[in-house]
């Protein structure tokens, strides 16, 4: 069914992934209702919402795929990421255990990896097409007194990975917007340039920086 209001000249498909209670389902209320639930319940299954924006004068409608963290609530992985050209890549700021629990060493500087963001993006380069476009997004970053991981840990991380970043608070709307826009973006120019030369040009951004 279309009518007037459902006009778009492209439809991208992004998935939220990411440990539970990382707040996936918050950022997708957060971006298509504006709403945010501060005792939300964990997600069941799969669901998704959209909303479309402007970029570069065309009408691009996200689709945006929200599944459980919890494994026994989880779809079938498979059907979760086909046709998927987009992911954000959830973790919490305030628990290390959704991102960080072991160490390595990278150009002499001593840093614990994401390990269980590790997890998420090994199963997104098993399942996912090799092209699609990851924004690593660091959330709850309104709760800088609990913060635990760094922002400039998880830009070298991210840097590492070849990982869009960017911390957001889906509580006070802080790079909501930005990060699916950004993620956005760069479907429709790796569209654009599809089958040439392309480089995705990785920028990365803490928390206090809201760009468009
Ligand atoms: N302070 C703060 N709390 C948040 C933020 N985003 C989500 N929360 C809270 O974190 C909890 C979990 O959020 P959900 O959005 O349900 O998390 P989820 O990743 O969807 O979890 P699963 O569905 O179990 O995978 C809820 O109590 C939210 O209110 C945020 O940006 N800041
Ligand atoms: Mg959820």
């Amino acid at each position: 069914m279309s009518n007037e209001h459902d006009d778009y000249d492209y439809l991208f498909k992004i998935v939220l992934i990411g440990d539970s209670g990382v707040g996936k389902s918050n950022i997708l209320s957060r971006f298509t209702r504006n709403e945010f639930s501060v005792e939300s319940k964990s997600t069941i299954g799969v669901e998704f919402a959209t909303r479309s924006i402007e970029i570069e004068k065309k009408v691009v409608k996200a689709q945006i795929w929200d599944t459980a963290g919890q494994e026994r609530y989880r779809a079938i992985t498979s059907a979760y990421y086909r046709g998927a050209v987009g992911a954000l890549l959830v973790y919490d700021v305030t628990k290390k255990g959704t991102a960080i629990t072991k160490e390595i060493k990278l150009i002499s500087y001593s840093l614990e990896t994401f390990a269980d963001v590790e997890k998420w993006l090994a199963e997104l380069r098993d399942h996912a097409d090799s092209k699609i476009v990851i924004m690593l997004t660091g959330n709850k970053c309104d709760l800088q007194h609990l913060r635990s991981v760094t922002t400039q840990d998880a830009e070298i991380y991210a840097a590492k990975e070849d990982l869009l970043f960017l911390e957001t608070s889906a509580l006070n709307s802080v790079n909501i917007d930005a990060a699916f826009q950004k993620v956005l973006s760069v479907i429709h120019e790796v569209k654009r340039f599809y089958g040439g030369i392309f480089h995705v040009f990785i920028e990365q951004f803490g928390c206090s920086v809201h760009r468009h």
